[in-house]
């Protein structure tokens, strides 16, 4: 896939250098939050990378061309679309994208394929996809990818529309170690905990990224999975989304939604019935996690 790749220079210049790089993805933009959120959001994110002292590549794909490091209008351009009009890539997905010339957003899985192949290390992003409630054989191809591809993925756990101790499960059987950052528990994205461990507790970027070298000396062909919980002050407490949650996948079942349309569904809906709380603290942790991956990515590249 390199020779594939479209990489912004300041990127290539940064990989070339050995310096650090954070990967961030695009179906945020184009799924997950509302124009004119989505841009606001993605501008701040790269900021936060800058922040943390790295330099931020957000990945999609534009008229088939998988790219890496957007310019702000092309952020724009994607985050523009009207709902529903751009292709959400995982791994499946990239090859249509590209072979029809096609403006495309990719996933979780989707970014850690693409970020791999251009010599990223590390990505943020809010939640991961993970197995769905009532749905155990929905397993989202972000765990799949998480265990076949070596990639650390920045984020605040699995998103809590998801049955999180099943994901979990599913993250052990695929070798995928659970690194809380500040935490003993795993979060549950719009609030810091629900409850199940992690692998191990670690209290600084740094000694994050102390774990991604070593996965990377011992020839790790899978990914490393950090979860910081969302700040304190945009937590929204577990029992209050928890009905949001409930009747939002209620109302999936009944609309016969499924397959790739689930994971946006459910966030827009959450969103409307929590009257815009749970984009909030949404949007916070994706700035946290941005900021946290830009310093782990720091130590990472200082670890040679
Ligand atoms: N996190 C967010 N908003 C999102 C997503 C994650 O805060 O929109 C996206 C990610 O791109 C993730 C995808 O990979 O949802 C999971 O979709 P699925 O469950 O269909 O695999
Ligand atoms: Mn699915």
């Amino acid at each position: 896939m390199k020779n594939q790749l479209c990489i912004a220079t300041e990127v290539a210049d940064a990989l070339r250098k050995g310096g650090a790089v954070v990967a961030l993805e695009s179906t945020l933009i184009t799924h997950g939050l509302p124009y004119p959120d989505n841009v606001t959001t993605a501008v701040a994110m790269e900021a936060a990378v800058r922040a943390g002292g790295a330099v931020p590549a957000t990945i999609a794909i534009l008229g088939g061309k998988i790219t890496v490091g957007l310019t702000r209008g092309e952020i724009e351009r994607l985050a523009r679309r009207p709902a529903g009009s751009v292709r959400k890539c995982s791994r499946r997905d990239i090859p249509i994208a590209v072979a029809r010339g096609e403006d495309a957003a990719t996933t979780v899985a989707g970014t850690m394929i693409v970020a791999h192949a251009a010599g990223i290390r590390v990505f943020a992003t809010g939640g991961i996809g993970g197995v769905h409630r009532g749905a155990p054989f929905d397993v989202s191809a972000d765990l799949i990818e998480l265990g076949r591809t070596p990639v650390a993925v920045v984020c605040a756990g699995a998103k809590a529309i998801l049955d999180l101790p099943l994901t979990a499960e599913v993250l052990e059987t695929q070798g995928v170690p659970i690194v809380g950052l500040g935490t003993d528990t795993l979060p549950a994205f719009y609030s810091r905990s629900c409850g199940l461990p992690v692998d191990v507790n670690v209290a600084t970027p740094a000694d994050a990224a102390a774990i991604v070298a070593a996965a990377g000396r011992l020839g790790a062909q899978h990914g490393v999975l950090i979860v910081a919980p969302v700040p304190a002050a945009d937590e929204l407490p577990a029992e209050k989304v928890e009905s949001a949650i409930v009747q939002a996948t209620a109302e999936a079942t009944a609309q016969g939604v499924h397959g790739k349309r689930v994971t946006p569904f459910l966030l827009g809906r959450v969103a409307e019935l929590t009257g815009g709380a749970s984009r909030r603290a949404n949007t916070a942790l994706l700035i946290n996690n941005a900021n946290l991956a830009g310093q782990i990515a720091v130590a990472l590249a200082g670890m040679k």
